[in-house]
């Protein structure tokens, strides 16, 4: 039987990356669907009136006798020109509906997660952020490599945008591969904002390509989430039924040790703390993708946007060969399952 082969460029550590897919997000009261529109706008060269200092960065050197995988094909493709790629991301207050409830979430451009934003190697990003909440926001861009001004930490590299205000972030890009941005602004990251950068390498592409952005939700109010960490409390270890037996405790003599522990607020150890309501893939609890036949080979491009949860990736299919790391080209490497760190 022909085997469906993936081929895995992802990327950790409040790292993401999502999909130009139209997406079924369960949206609040009216329950419509909402397709996430994402247009790579006008591609009109941008007049920053930043100070654009800084912006004349080294590229990055290309991957030398870095080994081909069999068969991961890459279609013949003519990159246009170095050019400015313009985004323009209109971050909005939203209703969603994951578990029956209707619940704040951030929108943008319409969709949960933020849409991807393609550019090649070479480009010039420019990318308006346009802040529709009632409360201040920012975007950092997760391990790009960019003139500090852009970065998108609040009070450290950039300001935050204010209600109503517009920021235009604009950075030569440099590298390629998969990477993720997402909001440095308080909780706002565990309601829904964050996407998936894909820079593609000059005049290359992967033959077929999907690009998920895996995530956790909970209806908890990500304060609430906070406060209940903080507080120590046992709650979503009750919720999880991951707490420690009292009775255990005893018959393995390590009553006392649990006493001193709960005295300390050390809870039972336990490396996802919170209770999640569903775990999404590109914005919905199932992601089906019928496009793709048998004997297929499939670049995903993987990225954790979740605010605290470890997934494992396995395939049904068997191997899964992994050919890039947090945006880097690495030895490929065939693996049974991976996990995709937060
Ligand atoms: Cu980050």
């Amino acid at each position: 039987m022909k085997k469906l082969i993936l081929y895995l460029a992802f990327i950790g550590l409040c790292g993401g990356a999502s999909a130009q897919m139209p997406m079924n997000m369960p949206m609040g009261p009216k329950k419509k669907p909402v397709p996430a529109k994402v247009e790579p706008s006008k591609k009109a060269p941008v007049k920053a009136a930043d100070n654009m200092k800084g912006m004349d960065m080294p590229m990055a050197k290309p991957a030398e006798n870095m080994p081909v995988v069999p068969g991961d094909k890459t279609v013949k493709f003519i990159s246009p020109p170095p050019h400015t790629v313009r985004y323009d991301l209109y971050v909005k207050d939203t209703i969603v509906n994951y578990s029956g409830k209707p619940k704040r979430a951030i929108a943008v451009n319409g969709g949960l997660p933020a849409p991807t934003l393609y550019f090649t190697e070479g480009d010039t990003a420019a990318i308006y952020v346009h802040n529709t909440l009632t409360e201040e926001t920012i975007i950092h861009w997760h391990g790009v490599i960019l003139p500090n001004q852009y970065d998108g930490v609040p009070f450290l590299t950039t300001q935050p945008i204010q209600s109503g205000k517009t920021h235009l972030f604009k950075f030569p890009v440099v590298q390629h591969g998969t990477h993720f941005y997402h909001t440095h602004s308080g909780l706002q990251q565990q309601i829904g904002l964050y996407g998936a950068l894909v820079f593609y390498k000059r005049n290359e592409r992967p033959a077929k390509e999907y690009t998920m952005v895996l995530s956790d939700w909970t209806d908890m109010n990500p304060k609430e989430v906070d406060r209940s960490l903080h507080n120590a409390t046992d709650w979503f270890a009750i919720q999880k039924g991951t707490t420690q037996s009292y009775a255990e405790a005893i018959r393995s003599g390590n009553f006392k040790t649990k006493l001193a522990n709960e005295w300390k607020r050390m809870n039972a150890m336990d490396v996802s703390d919170v209770f999640y309501d569903k775990f999404l893939i590109n914005g919905k609890a199932e992601d089906v993708q019928s496009q793709f036949k048998a004997g297929d080979k499939v670049r995903l491009r993987v990225t954790n946007g979740g605010a605290s949860t470890y997934f494992w990736l396995t395939w049904a299919g068997g191997k899964m060969t992994v050919v890039a790391n947090d945006g880097n080209d690495v030895v490929p490497v065939e693996v049974n399952r991976l996990i995709i760190g937060v």
